[in-house]
């Protein structure tokens, strides 16, 4: 069996691993694990990562979790141009920066919106609007942190060249996006960097990695998103708890 990723396009980082795979022309089974119906539960998924969430690549018997770890694996294995994930090691060192920047400031944060304007109200729970509130100044703050110290003059995150952290970092802002919440208002900067992204990956894969969180507001008000299983519920009013 060739290469398989576990993913559901829904979730930001299984998009950032499947644009990644397909822009760089590298030849995988998609296995979708549909978050919604409850299929990171199943016993099935369960064998490939006792974790339960995706992303997952499995190359051969090898099985590997995290995006970021997924990433470099696909572009240490794979002929990808260098620019993804530079030789150079001050280059390289400045990507990781900003991954683990990104896991304490963007991931978590970013992805609230949905909770609270899809995800909770499909199995009943309204989030306040206070910890709302509270979620888009922390978005607002991050994206004043992001510019000030990644983003500058700079063409890309790290520097003139795109890499593994502008991949992450755009699916992240994909979520707010789909939700209609306009983050780039007043934000040239950021707004010319996500052309310049967008435009390297390309239109036809963008339209077709963002499809599925692009309609989820449409779906959501025609009531033809599928309502998560009750054994989903628990975690699912756990990660709302969490919301700060
Ligand atoms: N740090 C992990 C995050 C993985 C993650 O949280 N995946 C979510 C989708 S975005 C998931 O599978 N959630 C299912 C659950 O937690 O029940 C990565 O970057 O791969």
């Amino acid at each position: 069996m060739g290469l398989e990723l576990y993913l559901d396009l829904l979730s930001q980082p299984s998009r950032a691993v499947y644009i990644f795979a397909k822009k760089n022309g590298i030849p995988f089974q998609m296995r979708t694990v549909d978050i919604l119906k409850g299929q990171h539960l199943s016993e099935q998924f369960s064998q490939v990562n006792c974790l339960k969430k995706v992303p997952v690549l499995k190359d051969g018997s090898f099985v590997l979790t995290e995006s970021t770890a997924i990433l470099i694996y696909l572009s240490s294995k794979y002929q990808v141009a260098d620019h993804w994930y530079p030789a150079d090691l001050q280059a390289r060192a400045q990507v990781h920066e900003y991954l683990g920047w990104h896991a304490d400031n963007i991931r978590g944060t970013f992805g609230v919106l949905l909770w609270t304007k899809v995800l909770g109200p499909l199995i009943g729970v309204q989030v306040p609007e206070e910890k709302v509130e509270r979620n888009r100044n922390s978005m607002a703050l991050a994206l004043q942190r992001l510019e000030d110290k990644f983003l500058r003059d700079r063409a890309f995150l790290t520097g003139q060249q795109v890499t593994l952290a502008d991949l992450m970092f755009l699916e992240e802002l994909m979520q707010p996006v789909a939700l209609g919440y306009n983050l780039f208002e007043g934000r040239p900067q950021l707004t010319a960097w996500r052309e310049r992204v967008e435009a390297f990956l390309g239109a036809e894969l963008c339209q077709e990695a963002h499809s599925l969180i692009l309609s989820i507001l449409g779906r959501a008000a025609k009531k033809t998103l599928p309502v998560p299983p009750p054994e989903a519920h628990a975690s699912m009013h756990l990660r709302i708890a969490r919301i700060p």
